[in-house]
């Protein structure tokens, strides 16, 4: 049986990761390919009570950076040995709201914590493993930020200034412009054609694999 592909979402906060992750299992399920979603930080019981944490804090003791780190690859190798890697091992897909290059840019560069540091603890936490395709949805911080707050009150991250999210969004396009496991989609669109565009890049994509 051939293992499951590994296929993530990523973007900053409103740039519609979650509404794209349910059009991908339904696209690969046209395709017959079973498929599961999972999200990051979170996942599991215990991962989800890191969530939980790294979301709203504990009143009294403010989150330091490093911290924050450590609970989301806490968070993170907890997600990836209890389910991704035992599903992919099934040959079920598995479709990620958010994984490893979210570190990098928001505890790198938004929190600014040295890449290395972190480039360190990800080898040692979980080694090799990447996904086999990134879709990177692109918004600019004012947009995604306009759609988040729409939803009603905003988490601690989502808290930060624009300058924040401007210098995540800036490595994000660096690292997707440096890497060809990722395709970059322009998400300031409407709904429909983010979505148009997506089915495009993905059967584009599945059309290279063995599956
Ligand atoms: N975090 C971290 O710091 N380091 C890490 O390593 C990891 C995570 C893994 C997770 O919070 C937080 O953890 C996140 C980064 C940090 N921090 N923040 N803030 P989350 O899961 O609650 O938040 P999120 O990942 O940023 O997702 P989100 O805010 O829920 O947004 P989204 O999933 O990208 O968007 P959505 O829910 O699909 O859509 C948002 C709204 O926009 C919704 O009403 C949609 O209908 C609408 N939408 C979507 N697309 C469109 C288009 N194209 N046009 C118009 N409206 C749209």
């Amino acid at each position: 049986m051939n293992k499951g592909k590994f296929i993530v979402v990523e973007g900053i906060e409103g740039a519609g990761k979650s509404t794209i992750c349910n059009v991908i299992v339904d696209i690969l399920s046209e395709k017959k390919i079973k498929s599961i979603i999972t999200r990051e930080p979170g996942g599991t019981p215990l991962a989800e009570q890191l969530r939980k944490l790294i979301k709203q804090g504990v009143e009294g003791d403010k989150l330091i950076p490093k911290a924050e780190l450590l609970m989301i690859y806490a968070a993170r190798i907890q997600l990836l040995d209890t389910v991704i890697q035992p599903t992919l091992a099934k040959g079920i897909w598995v479709v990620g709201d958010r994984h490893n290059l979210s570190s990098y840019v928001y505890q790198g560069a938004g929190r600014q914590i040295e890449l290395n540091l972190i480039k360190t603890l990800s080898h040692q936490i979980i080694g090799d493993f990447k996904p086999d395709l990134t879709i990177y949805l692109d918004v600019t911080p004012e947009i995604g930020i306009t759609r988040v707050c729409k939803r009603g009150s905003l988490d601690l991250i989502e808290q930060e200034s624009l300058c924040f999210f401007k210098r995540v969004r800036e490595l994000y396009l660096h690292i997707v412009a440096n890497d060809n496991s990722m395709r970059l989609i322009d998400a300031t669109q409407p709904l429909q054609q983010v979505i148009t565009l997506l089915r495009i890049t993905l059967i584009n994509w599945l059309s290279g694999q063995i599956i």
